[in-house]
């Protein structure tokens, strides 16, 4: 059977997604053919949707699957809400639609109410998928609604009317144990455009080597997808095998296929959740790594609770260049409470510690505007970064996902601004979130200014003389400025913020003081040393990064 598959990626971080990849390399291990398209305006052409109906007129998928963050949801659902009528106007029957990924698993019902899906997909589908498309292709209704992973209309018929399109009308089939992917196919990477992305991500290729977690934060998908499996398996949590390992061979062959089928790979990033979590699996990954003579620099994620000596040690003999860590909050309270995230600010500063120690370039992500966080809360998590002596930082605006704990806290606490919520496609811009004018003022200059605050504050968080870190002085007066300006002032002033920090970070580096610049993107802080080496490198390597950009705006591919 043919499968088209649509990836609603508008207006937002560009990036392969392995879910789709990976679903795609076991639909063609059955047998079947997929196609992809991909909606990203980094891809151009977009195709419009005319193109879209034509497209799937001309090729004829008997299934067209979508797959969907939850900022990538409502763009999704108005296309397929459209084909609908569009087919209705044809009188032709349309494909079977589906959808999968992060939200419609965390908030299904919701998903199967908005009555254009045919089926909802719950959890991780590779073979949930194959067993869909295989039933579908059987032709028997029973058996096409009565799938695990999907929510699904009885008996395969949605009902004709809207109003009748109701939870008494389709089934939530419960989950199927989650797949082993120690056994797993190569992700598909011939069904995206992946030289186009690679090099539109200045050759960065993500790369997962084990899916799952142990922790239950708030903001994250991961406490409500394990008490999904833990409920409809009816198993506790230990027999649930959710974190899982692939064979570091496996990887590596990976790596290898990237690298000979595609040009300017120059950095691997290792998209689990949790890379360092498990100490044998980190240590036999990095020292297989090493032995394979691969040698492209890599990047993990860490938890601050979890950075083993041996870990840190071996990620820097294999060549790991930035551990990145979520620190999200500088007030051990907002990270209690509110994120269910119990570390320590010692935890913290061990880490990084462990990991500056070992040679890695260390990495924190913080979030602002957090519900029921205070004013002085805010201050603590500027005073922790200037503390830390952290790599790089990079400061999110809070965005509460439907179907996390920290979503019911945001709307509990009165602070979604339901206007907003529906509208926001990058959340790192606004927040949808209401503490009222003044601090929702203090919280954006926060968001675009962190690394001027982190710098004036980086005398008086650490206790030491104003004199021995000169940047303070630098700094002091930008963050002063930008706290005073009312709201209209700071609209005019903030577009400006970037090129104004370009001119004091290149001061501040000539005088050779101890500071963050705002570096590669918008929100992201990075220590001096840390760039400027980068800076040198890129300079020694000559990378012509304008051409390869201007290769791909000149000889913009149509859709596959
Ligand atoms: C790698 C990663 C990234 C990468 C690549 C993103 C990408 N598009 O692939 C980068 C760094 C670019 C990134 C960026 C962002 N990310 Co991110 N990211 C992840 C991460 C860590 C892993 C994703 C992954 O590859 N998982 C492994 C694959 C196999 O799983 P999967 O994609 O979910 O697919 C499975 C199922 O969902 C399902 N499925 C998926 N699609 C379909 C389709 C059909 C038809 C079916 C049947 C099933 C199905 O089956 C798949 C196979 O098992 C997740 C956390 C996580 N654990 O998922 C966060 C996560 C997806 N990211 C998140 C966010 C918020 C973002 C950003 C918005 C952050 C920001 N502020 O900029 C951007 C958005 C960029 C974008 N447009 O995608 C959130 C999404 C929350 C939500 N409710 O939407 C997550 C869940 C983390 C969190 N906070 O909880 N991210
Ligand atoms: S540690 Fe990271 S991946 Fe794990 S639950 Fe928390 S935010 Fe999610």
């Amino acid at each position: 059977m043919r499968i088209l598959f649509v990836y609603p990626n508008l207006n937002t971080q560009m990036g392969f997604n392995q879910g789709l990849a990976m679903i795609s390399a076991f639909l063609k291990r059955a047998g079947h053919e997929t196609r992809l398209v991909n909606l990203n305006e980094n891809l151009p052409p977009v195709p419009t949707r005319e193109q879209i109906l034509a497209e799937i007129r001309e090729w004829q998928p008997a299934v067209l699957a979508a797959s969907t963050l939850s900022q990538q949801y409502a763009e999704a659902r108005e296309l397929v809400a459209w084909l609908r009528t569009r087919y209705a106007e044809l009188g032709e029957t349309p494909p079977v639609f589906v959808v999968g990924g992060v939200h419609p698993s965390m908030v299904p019902e919701q998903v199967m109410a908005d009555g254009v899906w045919d089926h909802v997909a719950v959890g991780e589908c590779e073979d949930a998928m194959v067993d869909l498309v295989q039933r579908i292709e059987a032709g028997d209704d029973a058996e096409i609604s009565s799938c695990a992973n999907f929510l699904s209309w009885k008996n395969n018929q949605r009902p004709a009317h809207s109003a009748n399109r109701t939870q008494d009308a389709w089934r939530r089939n419960p989950v199927r144990p989650f797949p082993n992917i120690s056994i797993m196919p190569m992700a598909d990477y011939e069904l995206f455009d992946t030289q186009r992305i690679l090099d539109s991500k200045n050759g960065w290729a993500g790369l997962i080597t084990s899916r799952g977690c142990p922790y239950r934060c708030t903001y994250c998908l991961n406490h409500e997808v394990i008490d999904t499996y833990r409920s409809d398996l009816d198993a506790p949590v230990r027999k649930l095998n959710f974190f899982r390992f692939r064979h570091p061979e496996e990887v590596l062959e990976e790596m290898r296929f990237l690298l000979n089928r595609y040009e300017r790979v120059n950095t691997f990033i290792m998209d689990d959740d949790l890379f360092t979590q498990n100490v044998e699996h980190a240590v036999a990954f990095c020292d297989a790594y090493e032995k394979s003579g691969i040698g492209v620099p890599f990047v993990v994620n860490a938890h601050v609770k979890q950075l083993d000596e041996r870990v840190a040690n071996a990620l820097k003999s294999a060549g790991c260049t930035i551990l990145k860590m979520g620190i999200e909050s500088g007030s051990p309270r907002v990270r209690k409470e509110v994120l269910q995230r119990p570390m320590s600010d010692t935890d913290i500063f061990e880490t990084v510690r462990l990991a500056e120690a070992a040679g890695l370039h260390s990495s924190g992500f913080v979030m602002v505007g957090l519900p029921g966080e205070t004013h002085a809360e805010r201050w603590e998590t500027i005073d922790l970064l200037a503390r830390l002596e952290i790599g790089r930082f990079r400061s999110s605006m809070f965005y509460p996902f439907p179907g996390t704990g920290a979503f019911k806290l945001s709307v509990d606490g009165g602070y979604i601004d339901p206007e907003k919520v529906e509208r926001l496609t990058d959340f790192t811009e606004s927040s949808c979130l209401d503490f009222g004018a003044k601090e929702n003022l203090f919280i954006d200059k926060l968001a675009v200014c962190m690394p001027w605050f982190v710098n004036a504050r980086l005398a008086i968080a650490r206790g030491v003389d104003p004199k021995t870190l000169p940047a303070v002085a630098r700094y002091t007066p930008l963050m002063d400025q930008v706290l005073v300006m009312n709201e209209a002032e700071w609209k005019a002033f903030k577009p400006k913020v970037r090129a104004i920090d370009k001119r004091a970070a290149a001061a501040a580096a000539a005088a050779g003081e101890v500071h963050y610049a705002i570096k590669y993107n918008a929100f992201m802080g990075v220590r001096d040393d840390y760039y400027l080496a980068e800076e040198r490198a890129a300079a020694a390597s000559k990378i012509d990064t304008d051409a390869i950009a201007k290769e791909w705006t000149t000889a913009a591919a149509p859709p596959k």
